[in-house]
């Protein structure tokens, strides 16, 4: 470690003086002070950028020993950088994503944490209302029901995008929630480890929602969703998802069958019905039925016309309080059916088609906006605005508006 410029008992309180060791585990019970010790990294800008941080840290609430604790040791992240700044070129299909998010193995695994941890789950669930089999899920998706919770060094990672990363007011924000954490006691600075972006544990909490969300299950004091027992991490999942919202009873989605000719401008999110409408629509369930009235349901096509429909309910919604991305709350949402026992998904996916590269979607996207249907921007990322427009210029054009960004609608716009 290079040794030289110290900030070794340099004060950064807004009482401008080195204060007594705090000892309280009460955050913001007293007024943030006392010396901030810290040995520098091999980099002068982030070391620079640690002493301003501090300074701001300490006005939020951040003793100087929590910070002199959270940042001994603390290094540049490199890896966290790089990996911020790549952008996918090319992204999966929605069927090739699940094909990865619900494989076989993953399922089967899901099942084996399920029965070896029934136990607690039923526990959760009688609690939170939130079904084994979901929490599950969610546990599957984030970090392989724990094998993969990462094992970057949270205040490094956080410190260095707060300092030089794309979006630093919001990993700063992170940061200081982080620092909040380690103040509690809930964890030592250096097994506070997680992804190179911070999210944290068997079921990957960012540091802001564990503060709001995050559970002591086990009772023994501490909130640790890091330790290889996932009991309070999946307690904080059920926790959140219940605090989000979720129905007890109801379904997150149910495939259905369209009828031959259905109105593809019904799809989407936005456009709410019971049940019994659809039914009367001619939407059936894939097994055969009527689907049981679980509340206001939207028809959700997410390959177009010619792919799946799913009937999603509310719980959709409180799934995307995760992660909002369609494919993502699927593949919750299918993993957690799949794990109580349910078969695949029906209906086709067309594997025929390519996905779009970056470069196209972002054609797409400039070409949807000249002819007068915003996007919304021109990032390459399709995302609800650009659904909407595809569907509005669809229906203009007299296509099915079902705003799928397939090559036949790049092709089409040009
Ligand atoms: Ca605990």
């Amino acid at each position: 470690m290079a040794t030289g410029l110290i900030l070794a008992g340099v004060a950064f309180g807004p009482m401008g003086c080195a204060g007594p060791v705090e000892t309280s585990i009460r955050p913001g019970a007293r007024p943030a002070g006392g010396p901030v010790s810290i040995q520098p990294t091999r980099n002068a800008g982030f070391d620079q950028w640690i002493a301003g941080f501090t300074a701001r840290a300490q006005n939020q609430g951040i003793r100087g020993e929590t910070l002199s604790r959270a940042f001994a040791g603390v290094t540049y992240d490199e890896d966290a950088i790089r990996r911020d700044r790549s952008q996918a070129e090319f992204h999966k299909a929605i069927w090739e994503y699940l094909d990865g998010a619900v494989s076989t193995a993953r399922i089967a695994n899901g099942r084996d944490a399920l029965a070896r941890h029934q136990g607690t789950l039923s526990a959760i669930e009688a609690r939170y209302g939130v079904p084994a089999e979901v929490v599950t899920a969610v546990w599957g998706m984030e970090s392989a029901y724990g094998a993969m919770r990462g094992s970057s060094d949270i205040v490094s990672s956080l410190s260095t995008l707060a300092y030089d990363g794309r979006r630093g007011e919001f990993f700063e924000a992170q940061l200081i929630a982080a620092l909040k954490i380690l103040q509690s006691g809930d964890v030592a600075p250096r097994s506070m480890t997680g992804s190179w972006a911070g999210a944290m544990g068997h079921t990957q909490f960012m540091p802001t929602s564990y503060l709001d969300y995050a559970v002591d299950f086990r009772g023994d004091g501490r909130r640790d969703i890091w330790s290889d027992d996932p009991t309070d991490a999946l307690a904080s999942t059920a926790n959140y998802l219940a605090k989000h919202g979720w129905n007890r009873g109801q379904p997150w989605a149910v495939e259905v069958v369209l009828p031959q000719g259905f109105d593809a401008a019904l799809t989407g999110k936005e456009t709410k019905r019971r049940p019994s409408d659809w039914a009367r629509l001619g939407v059936r369930s894939v097994s055969g039925g009527s689907v049981p009235d679980h509340g206001q349901a939207s028809i959700l096509i997410p390959a177009g016309i010619n792919g799946p429909a799913l009937m999603i309910f509310d719980n959709f919604r409180v799934i995307e309080r995760y992660n909002s991305a369609d494919a993502y709350v699927i593949g919750v949402g299918h993993l957690s059916d799949r794990i109580a026992g349910s078969g695949p998904i029906r209906g086709a996916w067309p594997r025929g088609e390519r996905p779009l590269a970056l470069t196209e979607r972002k054609e797409l996207q400039e070409r949807l906006t000249l002819a007068g249907f915003s996007t919304g921007g021109v990032d390459g990322k399709i995302g609800p605005d650009t659904t909407a427009a595809i569907r509005q210029w669809q229906r203009s054009v007299g296509l099915a508006p079902d705003g799928f960004a397939s090559a036949a609608v790049l092709a089409k716009l040009r």
